[in-house]
Order: C-alpha cells, then sequence, then structure tokens
C-alpha cells in the first residue's frame, strides 16, 4: 500500500493542488478581506481590513502537509489528527475546516457561499470573531500553538492508549529552539507501538522565526540528522520550492513514514516485535517561509525570509502598488477554479476530503470529550485510614491515595495513567507498581525495577513532558494525573495556565464536548522540604491557579488521608477543570474519620470543634482557620496551648479543605454563601488564618467578605532553608507558638494569664532555637507532638 501510495495519480495531483490553492487563497483573504471575496471586482481599499493581523509564513507550509495527509486518509482509512506547532497559521488550519465542510457544519453561518465566505474573512482577527491561532474554536484542534513549545508533547499524549491514531505534528523551527520542545523528541523512547498509536513529527524547516534565522534551519544537514536521528527517529528529507515537483516528493514522503509507521506497528502487535525501540519515521520539511507570497516589495526580498512572519504588505489601503500586488497575489491561486458561481469549493477542491469523521477537522479525537468514557473508580471509602480518635495516628496519607490508583489502573488499563517527574515511589504512590511498570522503550537491565515496554506509569523528568502528555491524553477523552514536587510545578506552570485558558474557552463552544479534568497533585510540599531546602521550598503554583477563572480553577488542601481520598475521587470524576491537589508525603497527624472526611470536603470548610475552645453558642474570641496538612497541626496544636494554658479565651478552629470555597458565590461557583461564611468566620470577629501558600491568597480570595481587614495571614514568606520541619514553621511564623502570640495579640477579649503565656511562647521559641543547631532535630515535644487523650471521642 505504501508503495502505490508514493506516486500521485493525476486526479489526485489535480486535487491536492486545487485545495492547496483554494486553502492559500482563503489564508490570505482572512487576514486581508473584508468585501469581495471572490475578487468579482478589482479591488478597492474598501475590500481591505483597517488592521491587517495575521500570520501569513507558516501557513502554506502547514496546508501543504495537511492536504496530503488528507489524501493519505482518504486512500488508507487512516484516522489522524493534526497538531500545528505554530499554531500562528490558524487561517490555514480553519480554512481546512472550512473546506472540508465542518465549518459549515459547526458554525452554521459561515456557510460554504459567498456570504459564509464573506463571514470567514470578516471574523478572523476581528472583536467578536475568532482568535488568529489555531485556537479552541478551530474544528479538529487540540492545540493552539499560541505559547509555542508543545507540539510533540500533545500529540505524544493523544496517542498514549489510543493504538489506531496518528497525530500528524508540525513543529516550526523556531519553535525547535524552546526548551520543551527539544525535551519532548524523547516521546519515542515511551511509545509502545502495540498499545499506543503513533506521532508522525514534520519538522518544517522554513528558516526564519519572527525576525531572525533559526538555528536548525542554518546548522548543516549532517547535524540535523546527526540531532534527530539521536533521538532515535529515522529522517525523511523533503525540499524545495518547485511545483508540482514537492507534491510528488512530500507524498512519496508521506507514503514512505506511513508505510514505515504501520511496519512497525504490525509486526509489534502480530508478535513479532524484539523490543527493541522502533525507529520511528520523522519528516524534515524544508519550504520557503511564506511560500507562494509576493517575493519581493519595495525592492526588499520577503518569500523565504523572516519578512513573511506576519502580514508581508502593509499599509495596502493606502499604498495602490500594494494593492496591485495583493490583488495579483490573490489572483495567483486562480480562485474561479476553486469556487463556483455561488462560492462553494468547487469538485477538485471538495473532493479531497476524506469522509465523515474520517476528516481531520471533525476527527472525535479532537473534540475528546465525545470519547470520555468515566472512569470505573473503587469505593475510595476502602482505603480510608482508621482514625480512633483526631491526632493519635501518623501515616503517609499519599501512600492510600497511591492504593487507590492502583486499583483505578486495574479497572481502567485503556484510559488511565499517572504522571510523574521520576517520583512516583518518592510520592509514596509507588502502590501502582503492583499492577503496572513504568513505560520505557529503551534498554531495560536485570537490575531495573519496575520498568518495562509494557508499563503505562509515565516517568520521565520533565514537568513540561509530563504536563503535555497528561493534557493530550486529557483533551482526547482519557484521564490521568500529574504529581509532582510542589515547587517544580512552576515549571510546568505556564502549560496550567494555557490548559485553563483552552478549558475555559471551551466551556463556551456547546460542541466542544466536556473533556475529563487536568488533576495536578502537588506533594513534597515548602513545609516538608526541610531536608532538601530553599531551591524546593515554593508554593507558586496555587498562587497561579487562583488567577484562572472559576468556571475552570479548584485548589484542594486535604488536611490528611481520609480528606485526600475523597477530593480525589471527586477530581476524577470531574470534568474540564483543573484541580490542584496539595498535600504532603510525609508522615502526618489523622484527623477525621472518613464519615467525617467526606463531609467536611463536601462542605469544602467546617468547624472542628473537638479542636477548640469554643462552645458554639456565641462568637468566640478569636478564630484559628488554617488550610493546609502541616499548617492545620500548627493551628490545633496552638488550640491545644490556649486551652491548656488560657483555658478563659474562646478560641475556634476552623478548617479549610477547597479553598475556593472562601470566595464570594458571585466570585467563584464553590463559594459559600454569607450565611455559612458568618458561621464559621463571625462577622467581626479576627482570625488568625495559617495557610499553606503564600498570605497574599487569603487576603484575596476574602476580599470583600464582612470586613476582610480581621483576617491576619500566615504562610509561607520566603524563608526556607535545611532545616528541621519545625524551623521551617519557625522561620515562617507559622508555628504553633507564633500563631497563639497572634491569638492574643488579636482576640477582642483577653483573660487573665495571656501576658504570661506571651512570654511562654517566647522562651519556647528561645528554646526551640538552641535546641535545633544543637541536637539537629526538633525538640521531643514538638516532633512527637500529638492530642493524647484530649480529643477522645465520645
Ligand atoms: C513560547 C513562545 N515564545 C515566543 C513566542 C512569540 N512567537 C510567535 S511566532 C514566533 C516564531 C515562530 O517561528 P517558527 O516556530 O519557526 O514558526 P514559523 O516560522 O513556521 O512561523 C515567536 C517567537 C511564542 N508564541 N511562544
Amino acid at each position: 500500500m505504501a508503495r502505490e501510495l508514493a506516486s500521485l495519480s493525476e486526479e489526485e495531483l489535480r486535487q491536492i493542488d486545487a485545495w492547496w490553492r483554494a486553502n492559500n487563497y482563503l489564508t490570505v483573504g482572512q487576514i486581508y478581506l473584508r468585501a469581495n471575496p471572490l475578487l468579482r471586482e478589482p479591488l478597492r481599499p474598501e475590500h481591505i481590513k483597517p488592521r491587517l493581523l495575521g500570520h501569513w509564513g507558516t501557513s502554506p507550509g502547514l496546508a501543504l502537509v495537511y492536504a496530503h495527509v488528507s489524501r493519505l486518509i482518504r486512500r488508507t482509512g487512516q484516522e489522524a489528527i493534526y497538531l500545528a506547532g505554530p499554531g500562528h497559521g490558524g487561517p490555514a488550519l480553519v480554512a481546512a475546516g472550512y473546506l472540508e465542510g465542518t465549518y459549515s457544519e459547526i458554525y452554521p453561518r459561515v456557510g460554504q457561499d459567498e456570504a459564509g465566505l464573506l463571514r470567514l474573512f470578516r471574523q478572523f482577527s476581528s472583536p467578536g470573531g475568532i482568535p488568529s491561532h489555531v485556537s479552541v474554536t478551530t474544528p479538529g484542534s487540540i492545540h493552539e500553538g499560541g505559547e509555542l513549545g508543545y507540539v510533540l508533547v500533545h500529540a505524544f499524549g493523544a496517542v498514549m492508549d489510543n493504538p489506531d491514531l496518528l497525530a500528524v505534528a508540525v513543529v516550526g523551527d523556531g519553535e525547535a529552539e524552546t526548551g520543551p520542545l527539544e525535551g519532548s523528541w524523547k516521546g519515542v523512547s515511551f511509545l509502545n507501538p502495540v498499545r499506543d498509536g503513533a506521532v508522525l513529527p514534520v519538522l518544517h524547516l522554513n528558516g526564519a522565526k519572527i525576525a531572525g534565522p533559526t538555528v536548525l534551519a542554518r546548522k548543516s544537514r549532517e547535524e540535523v540528522r546527526s540531532l534527530l536521528a539521536g533521538h532515535g527517529y529515522e529522517l525523511i528529507e523533503v525540499e524545495g520550492d518547485d511545483l508540482p515537483g514537492m507534491h510528488h516528493r512530500f507524498a512519496a514522503a508521506l507514503a514512505q513514514a506511513w508505510g514505515t509507521i504501520r511496519g512497525i506497528q504490525h509486526r509489534a502487535r502480530a508478535g513479532q516485535w524484539d523490543g527493541t525501540r522502533p525507529r520511528w519515521p520523522l519528516i524534515v520539511l524544508r519550504t520557503p517561509k511564506g511560500w507562494t507570497g509576493p517575493d519581493e516589495v519595495d525592492g526588499v526580498r520577503i518569500t523565504g525570509t523572516w519578512r513573511a512572519h506576519q502580514v508581508p504588505l502593509s499599509g495596502v489601503r493606502e499604498n495602490p502598488e500594494h494593492m496591485a500586488l495583493l490583488e495579483r497575489w490573490l489572483r495567483s491561486y486562480r480562485p474561479e477554479e476553486l469556487f463556483d458561481a455561488d462560492g462553494a469549493p468547487t469538485p477538485p477542491v471538495r473532493d479531497l476530503a476524506p469522509a465523515g469523521d474520517l476528516r481531520m477537522s471533525a476527527s472525535p479525537h479532537a473534540n475528546g470529550g465525545r470519547l470520555t468514557r468515566d472512569l470505573e473508580l473503587p469505593d475510595f471509602r476502602e482505603y480510608a485510614v482508621e482514625v480512633p480518635e483526631p491526632a493519635r495516628l501518623r501515616a503517609e496519607s499519599t501512600r492510600k491515595l497511591g492504593e487507590l490508583l492502583r486499583d483505578v489502573y486495574a479497572r481502567n488499563p485503556d484510559r488511565f495513567r499517572l504522571f510523574c517527574p521520576d517520583e512516583t515511589n518518592s510520592n509514596r504512590l509507588g502502590a501502582v507498581f503492583e499492577v503496572s511498570d513504568r513505560a520505557f522503550m529503551e534498554q531495560v537491565y536485570p537490575h531495573d525495577v519496575a520498568i518495562g515496554r509494557d508499563g503505562r506509569v509515565m516517568e520521565v523528568l520533565s514537568e513540561h513532558n509530563c504536563h503535555g502528555w497528561l493534557e493530550g491524553y486529557t483533551l482526547t477523552g482519557r484521564h490521568g494525573m500529574f504529581a509532582t514536587y510542589e515547587a517544580f510545578a512552576m515549571v510546568s506552570a505556564s502549560q496550567t495556565v494555557q490548559h485553563g485558558k483552552w478549558l475555559q474557552e471551551a466551556t463556551r463552544l456547546p460542541w466542544r464536548a466536556r473533556v475529563p479534568s487536568l488533576n495536578v497533585l502537588l506533594t513534597s510540599t515548602a513545609w516538608r522540604n526541610d531536608h532538601n531546602g530553599f531551591s524546593h521550598q515554593g508554593p507558586g503554583l496555587i498562587q497561579t491557579v487562583l488567577t484562572q477563572r472559576g468556571d475552570i480553577a479548584r485548589v484542594y488542601l486535604p488536611p490528611d488521608a481520609n480528606c485526600l481520598l475523597s477530593v480525589a475521587d471527586h477530581c476524577l470524576r470531574s470534568r474540564s477543570y483543573i484541580n490542584l491537589i496539595v498535600i504532603d508525603k510525609q508522615p502526618q497527624l489523622q484527623w477525621l474519620t472518613m464519615d467525617e472526611a467526606i463531609e467536611h470536603c463536601t462542605r469544602g470548610a467546617g468547624i472542628w470543634q473537638w479542636a477548640g475552645t469554643d462552645d458554639g453558642t456565641s462568637d468566640p474570641d478569636i478564630v484559628l482557620a488554617c488550610a493546609g496538612d502541616v499548617v492545620t497541626m500548627e493551628t490545633v496544636a496552638a488550640a491545644n496551648i490556649l486551652r491548656d494554658r488560657l483555658p478563659g479565651l474562646r478560641a475556634r478552629v476552623v478548617n479549610v479543605v477547597d479553598l475556593m470555597a472562601l470566595q464570594r458565590p458571585k466570585d467563584h461557583p464553590h463559594g459559600m454563601s454569607a450565611v455559612r461564611f458568618a458561621e464559621l468566620f463571625t462577622t467581626n470577629v479576627d482570625v488568625v488564618f495559617a495557610f499553606h501558600g503564600y498570605p497574599g491568597a487569603i487576603h484575596q480570595l476574602v476580599h470583600g467578605r464582612p470586613d476582610a481587614d480581621r483576617f491576619r495571614v500566615r504562610g509561607f514568606i520566603e524563608e526556607g532553608t535545611t532545616t528541621t520541619p519545625f524551623d521551617m514553621t519557625v522561620r515562617n511564623r507559622t508555628s504553633r507558638y507564633h500563631l497563639v502570640m497572634d491569638a492574643i495579640n488579636n482576640a477582642r477579649r483577653l483573660p487573665p494569664g495571656a501576658a504570661d503565656l506571651m512570654a511562654w511562647c517566647e522562651a519556647k521559641l528561645a528554646e526551640h532555637q538552641a535546641y535545633v543547631v544543637e541536637h539537629l532535630e526538633d525538640m521531643p515535644e514538638v516532633r512527637d507532638w500529638s492530642l493524647g487523650d484530649w480529643a477522645r471521642r465520645g
């Protein structure tokens, strides 16, 4: 089959050439025209948009690849999706969906007639229209390509556990200079030819980026070959700008690539794979940037240079010469052959499109919610930690989550994966290895553990890869979790933001089905990275997610294992959110029974009556609030000190699991009502709030609540180093002693003994200081602290 595909018939050449010309015409039309879409009359200034926005340079290359892949699909029935790394070539992909008819099916106003064509042109990069990139509004897209660097990670994620799918991923040569893209060639080291589909990267060396040459385009061919062959690819090179020669050569290259892919898959699926990593094909495509556009403008070379990147002809309305050049350029595609009298694509253009869902713009994989099947989830209550009374038992909470995830893996062998930068065991999630190894297609040695060809736990030391793979995986309808050290979640924070934007926009499009949520587990947190030091102490991702819109962002801070299980179950069931779950992996005190945890997590926040000294009959003297595991312990310990040493003070303890519950209902769907807020925090009593992250976050969240100034927030204030766990809280002024002093300083009524207790706390802090320096560990009364019999149930 591949051999037959290698040569184009006359008919196919005619179709491909017509489709490509039509696509280029529509791209230029989208950038320039507000009227006269079929050039029925000579161009006049009023036909030209007042603001010329968009990117021409990459578009003809993107369209060329699209046209040829469409032919491949028609000939072979191959299921494929298309990812444009240089997503600024949006008009080419919008045009592709339009020529395939998908666009008009989804947006009937943009029909395949002259009026529809005009709307297509006018809406592009316009107020009330569509964005310039391959955004969420573009049918067939799972990759906007706005922030460059992620095209391969999205493609690899999309084909995992998707054996019949081919993801064609065009990589820009400028994009190839980014760190994430350079790291993402390694995807092939994790792709199993039996169980996974294939990625076909097309490295598009069009020579330039916005304002200068690209590294790979100016390297010798030998160096480019060595680089990519070293990553494990078999290179197929196509170069030129001659026509129809380029069509023939690209068709042959694509046929060869597809033949290689199918050969690898057939052999592997027939049991003939010896386990060595296959050499997957990669096409290196060298075409001039802005190919088929104006060669020269005002005596300056455009095509093949960075000047072709955006809008090659400026000031068209005012400059008759430029207007004439534009008209010549548009007419060079011979629109009269491509669109009929009504403005509909003519048969050679139309006939290239594959049928129905095989059109890349209509692929259900790219609208993954359509394919999403809910997870088979075990009953999370079965993993409960027995909690006879609060703060008696210590447990590694994430270990329980690992057990739950193990069984999620077992029940969902085709639609759940964990993504982690080399830390699954370290994060205490290692139970998953009872049912799945880590995926690895490079050499495996006898002394390796839990690693192999059939593994489905994804470990690669790249937060960019992990995050991007999970995005590709969920956008195509499957479920997963990204578990990472809290501080290094900032490495991929920008991806979190970009994905949030995607999800937010998607919720506005009725045709986009809701996809599984992006679940991010932050563990190895700031407070317990006492052993690693300052570089490992950074709770910044919370702040980042808080800036995202309420429609998509959720932040959970479960204080113990049972709360974590309840939160995780909720997140794994949810759709189209970014769920951030923050909890440390070290042994930690357990507070709530499973039933209590479920109720607490369902409400998002609650009073821990047993922890405080407030009888609930009237407002307390002070509220001690907390969100986050370590600061919860400090808060309960502080309340305990107050109970013992200042029994006349009424202190209420409030714990917050769902951070967004603090917001007003009008600011976030989880926001608690004013009545509930007052029940927890009163309307006028001061609140000492111990927070896991940066204090400003809580101020931001309670903004607009009654007398928000009464919130005194303690949190991480960038006081970190390699020290003891408790010293971390002392340095950041969230220790139990600091919280007690804060309570005394802010309580609205002080019983006798407060001054003595202040002095006692100061003495304790001094004692701590001396002790840790002398003994290199925390004081036993802190290190081994628990509530003792004080909170015994019943
Ligand atoms: C991470 C990131 N940095 C910078 C930009 C701004 N930018 C937009 S397009 C572009 C050049 C892209 O060049 P290339 O990937 O070669 O695409 P093409 O030449 O095909 O347009 C740059 C730097 C961006 N979109 N993303």
